[in-house]
């Protein structure tokens, strides 16, 4: 059997990386596109030199999409890439269109011309659901974004289906909730808060600057949400699904549980800033991956306190290391 190729566009970010990680283990090819930078940005598949391959690309542009796809002629394209951080989608609307809504139109358009038997994976959010309009939410949640970076994959999401619809491609769009880990950029909440304990912890900060403790996510474990991703390409019909662990907790229980595991109180050391409240909110998010359980026969494996924890025991043993260095 020849071994199956995946490409992996946005493999430098927390997401690629794991499933980067578990490609490797189910014997594929790994191709990574990434953008041309002035220096290299692979500190989270530095593991994996050696394993995988780097090519250059970039969503902006059409025409290294399509060379891209003509030079590797995978069978699976996982699109992870985009501009991920809601806050910048305020600063930068216009961009995050851009990488996150047209940059899966060029990508798609790519496939039609090249190969449209490529299997076609696109990173939807739960960021799609907004302002919700149902308790929990399915793959039939209307969405109502309340962000640039909402209203962008929202686009995406639907530029998936229509060209599913459109042209047969076999376009699968993976509406996940919120998943974390030890890779996850510093700027996301959890991973704020887990490096903001460790450095308290290390006397490096007294205090941490947040914003709207109220808000409430489902959270899940990044390393299991790839496989999630994988599964959708090998069913025999491609489909939208929910991916979540149907839980939700605040920002309030995540300061809680991550200060506390460093053996501090949160009361003593988290202030509100107002300047990092958002202009709207997505107040609360709560998946039903009921179908991705039936059909993918996927299960969430780390719990809330699990990823807390493990991603406050990642940091805390950073600056550990850290200050052995020193
Ligand atoms: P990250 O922000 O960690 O990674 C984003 C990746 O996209 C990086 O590799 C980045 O490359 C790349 N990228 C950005 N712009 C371009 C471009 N123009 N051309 C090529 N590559 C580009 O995101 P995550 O790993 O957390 O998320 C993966 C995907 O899943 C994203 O699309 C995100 O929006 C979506 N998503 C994430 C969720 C989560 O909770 N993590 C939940 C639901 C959806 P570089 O290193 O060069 O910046
Ligand atoms: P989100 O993740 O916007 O849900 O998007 P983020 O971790 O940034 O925010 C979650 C919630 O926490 C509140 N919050 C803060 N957030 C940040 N970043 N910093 C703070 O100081 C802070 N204080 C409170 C936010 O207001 C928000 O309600 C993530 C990204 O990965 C998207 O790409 C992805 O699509 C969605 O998850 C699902």
């Amino acid at each position: 059997m020849t071994q199956p190729i995946a490409l992996i566009t946005g493999i430098t970010g927390q997401d690629g990386s794991y499933l980067a990680d578990f490609l490797l283990t189910q014997g594929y090819r790994v191709v990574g596109m990434v953008r041309r930078a002035s220096t290299e940005n692979f500190e989270r598949i530095e593991h994996l030199r050696g394993q995988i391959e780097i090519r250059q690309a970039d969503l902006l542009d059409q025409l290294s999409l399509i060379n891209l796809l003509r030079e590797v002629r995978p069978r699976e394209v996982y699109n992870l890439a985009a501009q991920s951080f809601v806050p910048t989608s305020w600063e930068q609307p216009v961009l995050t269109g851009e990488f996150t809504a047209l940059g899966v139109t060029r990508l798609l358009e790519a496939i039609r011309l090249v190969d449209p038997g490529i299997r076609f994976y696109q990173a939807s959010s739960s960021e799609m659901f907004g302002q919700v309009q149902e308790v929990p939410q399915t793959e039939r949640t209307p969405f109502y974004p309340r962000s640039p970076y909402g209203v962008a994959k929202a686009y995406a999401h639907w530029i998936t289906v229509n060209y599913r619809e459109s042209y047969g491609i076999f376009a699968c769009s993976g509406i996940l909730f919120n998943h974390e880990s030890p890779r996850r950029g510093k700027e996301f909440v959890t991973r704020k808060v887990t490096d903001g304990v460790a450095r308290i912890k290390a006397g490096l900060a007294t205090t941490l600057l947040m914003g709207n403790l109220q808000a409430r996510r489902d959270w899940g474990f990044a390393g299991d949400y790839v496989e999630a991703m994988w599964r959708m390409l090998q069913q025999p019909q491609p489909d939208n699904y929910v991916v979540a662990t149907g839980e939700t907790h605040s920002v309030q229980e995540l300061c809680e549980r991550a200060f506390a595991r460093a053996g501090l109180n949160w009361k003593d050391h988290v202030v509100v800033d107002r300047a990092l409240v958002r202009p709207a909110e997505v107040e609360s998010l709560l998946g039903d991956a009921t179908k991705a359980k039936r059909v993918l026969g996927w299960q969430p494996r780390v719990s809330f306190h699990a990823l807390v924890d493990m991603m406050v025991d990642a940091d805390l043993a950073r600056y550990e290391r850290r200050s052995h260095a020193q």
